[in-house]
């Protein structure tokens, strides 16, 4: 599904005998130029070059198998793509900039988690505009699961502690919360989203088992920024990369590990409710570089 991302890299590779210094510079660009970030991409091939020599690495397919291996190491995380506390209702609460992908990817983690025997409620706490509640409860619709909704307007953290009352009430398992992205100029959105969040951790009476940001895959360097900005205002405990379908830019993810240190969670590759996996860093790196 991701075949292809690294297309240019690939390319680099094939056709090639011996390696030599100027490939590596080359490749060093090219990494680059795939948008994983030029702090990173410097040390991967220092250490490749480094690993190059140690090992007698002398040909192109040595090479390349070398860096699959380098990537997924760096993107390596433990083997459960999500924490949730053993006594429900877990919160996951999910938080990104707007058109990320943030509510059409609580309803594929939403499906996703039906499927492994969950019974799972939404809670509409993007309150900026009536259209994201709506668009929220239609997903819930779709999918078949329960929603808590208050009017266009109210408090999102209200909503959050709603939902994690009905959530016991009904005994739900896991809640998922939308969020805003952007809100009217007078209200700062961090603030608000650390309201909630406070709010979220009094209602469960612990931790909030998840705070995933959603990442759109074609944005490029700019998911750095993105991911700084909302890590400063909140415990973020992973990414949900979306929109993977049809991109070759998504090399941003390597960056967000490496230089942010949080794990990639799911990857979305599409509009559809089972269009969401947990990230695979073995599979994520070898099909970087498939041909
Ligand atoms: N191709 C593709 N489109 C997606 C994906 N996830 C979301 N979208 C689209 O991106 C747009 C914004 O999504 P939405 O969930 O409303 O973003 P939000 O503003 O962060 O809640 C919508 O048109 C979605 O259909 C994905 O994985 N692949
Ligand atoms: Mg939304």
């Amino acid at each position: 599904m991701l075949k292809g991302l690294f297309q240019k890299i690939s390319q680099l590779f094939t056709g090639r005998g011996r390696v030599d210094e100027a490939f590596l510079d080359e490749l060093e660009e090219t990494l680059i130029e795939s948008d994983v970030g030029v702090h990173t991409a410097t040390r991967l091939v220092g250490e490749l070059r480094e690993a190059a020599r140690r090992e007698g690495i002398e040909t192109s397919e040595q090479l390349r198998d070398r860096l699959v291996s380098l990537m997924a190491g760096l993107l390596q995380d433990e083997r459960r793509p999500l924490r949730l506390a053993p006594e429900p209702p877990a919160l996951i609460l999910v938080v990104g900039v707007n058109g990320t992908g943030k509510t059409t990817s609580i309803a594929k983690l939403a499906y996703w988690l039906r499927g492994q025997g969950k019974k799972v409620l939404l809670a509409a706490a993007d309150t900026f505009r009536a259209a994201a509640i709506d668009q929220l409860e239609l997903w819930a619709q779709r999918v078949g699961v329960d929603i808590v909704r208050h009017h266009e307007g109210a408090d999102p953290a209200a909503v959050v502690y709603d939902a994690v009352q009905a959530a016991r009430a009904r005994g739900a398992d896991v809640v998922i919360a939308d969020t805003a992205g952007r809100l009217h100029t007078r209200v700062n959105l961090m603030e608000e989203l650390k309201k909630v969040h406070r709010v979220a951790e009094r209602a469960l009476g612990r931790p909030v088992d998840e705070v995933l940001l959603v990442l759109d895959a074609t944005v490029g360097q700019n998911s750095v920024s993105q991911a700084r900005h909302f890590a400063q205002a909140l415990p973020l405990t992973g990414i949900l990369l979306a929109k993977m379908d049809g991109t070759a830019r998504g090399g941003v993810i390597v960056t967000i590990k490496d230089e942010l240190g949080l794990p990639i969670k799911f990857i979305g590759t599409g509009e559809k409710p089972e269009k969401l996996a947990p990230f695979n860093p073995q599979e994520f790196a070898a099909a970087l570089f498939a041909d």
